[in-house]
């Protein structure tokens, strides 16, 4: 089955953050959609929870260097 998370993402100021954001969620295992939203700050992701879970999917957005909190 599939979750949902969404993230509250901190200190994207361009498109290109908001890109390399998707593109280290969408690196890690057991990710089916990460879509961020830069003028809103936000990250939702659709995910497999039986492959990874909402800290692993947060740090890694902290990984890129953006301040993120899960929200939902
Ligand atoms: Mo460009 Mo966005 O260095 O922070 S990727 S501004």
């Amino acid at each position: 089955s599939e979750a949902k998370a969404v993230f509250s993402v901190i200190g994207m100021t361009c498109s290109a953050c908001a890109g390399s954001v998707e593109k280290a969620v969408k690196r890690l295992p057991g990710i089916r959609e990460a879509a961020v939203d830069v003028l809103n700050n936000r990250a939702q992701v659709m995910y497999y929870p039986s492959f990874v879970n909402e800290e692993t999917i947060r740090e890694t957005i902290e990984d890129v260097g953006f301040e993120a909190t899960l929200i939902k």
